[in-house]
């Protein structure tokens, strides 16, 4: 119907100019080709003036009134270091262009009325002029020279070579329709090493190599969250894309860079106004000071709401919009509080899975450490009068296959064990070992019996009296979960200590 329509409007227009046609041919013919000729250059010459100066007053005053809600005008001041210098730029820049574009229009339209048709004038034939064409080649270029050398070194001030004495936050940021993946370097502020071919969109969508140490505090922010960063510190992002070209855009920041799959990017910028700062600046201005939500006048400023943002600048599928982040700049206390409240993707899905290539051979500092201070609480639990139970799980004792031998990890666990049995005189415990149902049940009680006394011998090799300790077996008895999976019998295959006397 819409196509109908403009179809309709086309053809009635075509109409419409054709009759005109053929009203001016007969009106030229009764009163003579040239007097028509004449009279509409003069026509056409004071309209083009008028014209001129209607355009060029409407685009300064068009300037003039959206200078607020321009980029580098008004309230709308960088909020990183770099911006001022880039937004400096600009302004020279359009200095130079808008001298350019007022006098080259004025000079257009001038010349069109000027030199329109008239009774008894000739044009004049005007072929070259050397001087004219070295003064025009000139002022270009040597407007343009200054123009790009002050451009290379704005840039290489904003691209410096960090180095690894430089402190900087790394983050990076993987483009893909339709969201981005943000990665946090964790608490070693090393970004792990990627792989392509260890994409594995349910359990590993970047690549992440878990060989890689570094990788194992990485934190992969999720879709929506907030994008957090600290103020006065320089911050590195890698950008990166995994199916088509998208950009990484903050505005506020001066920031754009292409995200281009296979050839990461990367950018440097130091953010100079916490989001809270930038609001106040913001409610400086009445046009900030209206309601947020028109429909709720009571409801919060337009300033109180204002957030920055992380946008994809390039036209990259019809989820496009969806890509938009938040982003939140707070002090740099603020930050390390945020940042250590946030969880490693590889402690959360991967440790101890299948996927994970430390299970069972390595513990991590910070893993011992919490376990220490985990082993700890757990003792004040069991030896609290309101306990409901007598019973510790000593999650990180480990034995070879098959075998009564302790493995090396198990002496972080047991080593905490000596040191909080040695600060209690009168507590005796009982070691007791479990396994799960494979094979012969009577294998099994000796196994876990090996087993009970393998720690209890540990224990006393390492300064516990052996007075307070006991061991016992009690083979494949006391399951805690189905041994019908291998989860299951993981979790049954076990020690345990247990509270005798406090
Ligand atoms: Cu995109």
């Amino acid at each position: 119907m819409t196509y109908l329509i403009a179809f309709a409007i086309i053809f009635l227009l075509a109409v419409i100019v054709i009759q005109i046609g053929k009203v001016t041919e007969l009106a030229s013919k009764i009163r003579g080709e040239e007097e028509v000729e004449l009279h509409n250059n003069n026509t056409q010459g004071k309209w083009a003036v008028i014209f001129m100066v209607v355009f060029l007053v409407g685009c300064i005053y068009s300037a003039y009134y959206y200078k607020n809600t321009m980029l580098g005008y008004g309230p709308l001041t960088s909020a990183s270091e770099h911006g001022f210098e880039l937004d400096s730029i600009f302004n020279v820049t359009l200095i130079f262009t808008g001298i350019v574009f007022v006098l080259t229009h004025i000079l257009l339209f001038w010349y069109t009325y000027k030199y329109r048709k008239q009774r008894g004038t000739k044009a004049i034939f005007y072929a070259h002029d050397t001087k004219l064409e070295m003064i025009w080649t000139a002022i270009p270029a040597i407007v343009m020279t200054f123009l790009v050398a002050r451009g290379l070194v704005a840039w290489n001030n904003i691209f410096p070579t960090l180095t690894d004495q430089d402190k900087f936050v790394e983050i990076e940021a993987t483009g893909y329709q339709f969201a981005w993946d943000i990665r946090y370097a964790g608490a070693d502020g090393k970004l792990g090493n990627k792989d392509f071919r260890l994409i594995d969109l349910a359990k590993n969508s970047l690549g992440m190599d878990w060989t890689d140490e570094h990788s194992v505090d990485d934190i992969v922010l999720g879709g929506t969250d907030k994008i957090v960063l600290p103020v006065d510190t320089t911050v590195r992002v890698r950008i990166t894309a995994k199916d088509v070209l998208h950009n990484f855009y903050l505005p506020h920041f001066r920031v754009k860079m292409d995200a281009v799959p296979g050839l990461p990017t990367s950018f440097i910028f130091k953010p100079v106004k916490t989001t809270k700062e930038f609001r106040q600046q913001l409610s400086e201005y009445p046009e900030w000071q209206v309601p947020a939500d028109p429909n709720d006048p009571t409801g919060p400023k337009r300033w109180e709401t204002f957030e920055y943002e992380l946008a994809c600048a390039e036209l990259c599928g019809k989820g496009h919009y969806s890509m938009r982040r938040i982003v939140e700049i707070v002090t740099r206390d603020e930050y390390n509080v945020w940042l250590a409240s946030q969880k490693s993707f590889y402690m959360t899905n991967i440790r101890n899975t299948a996927d994970d290539p430390y299970k069972g051979k390595k513990l991590f500092s910070f893993e011992i450490k919490a376990r220490e201070q985990e082993l700890k609480t757990e003792f004040a639990k069991v030896l609290s009068d309101s306990a409901i139970t007598n019973t510790i799980l000593l999650k990180h004792v480990f034995f070879e296959t098959g075998s009564d031998k302790l493995s090396d990890l198990s002496k972080h666990e047991l080593d905490n064990v000596v040191k909080i049995m040695n600060e209690r005189a009168s507590m005796k415990v009982e070691l007791g070992g479990h396994t799960d149902n494979v094979g012969d049940a009577a294998m099994n009680q000796e196994l876990s019996q090996k087993r009970a006394s393998s720690v209890l011998n540990y224990l006393i090799s390492n300064g516990v009296a052996s007075a307070k300790l006991s061991a016992r077996g009690y083979g494949q008895n006391n399951p805690v979960e189905s041994n019908d999976t291998p989860e299951g019998r993981d979790k049954n295959r076990r020690t345990e200590l247990k509270i005798i006397s406090k």
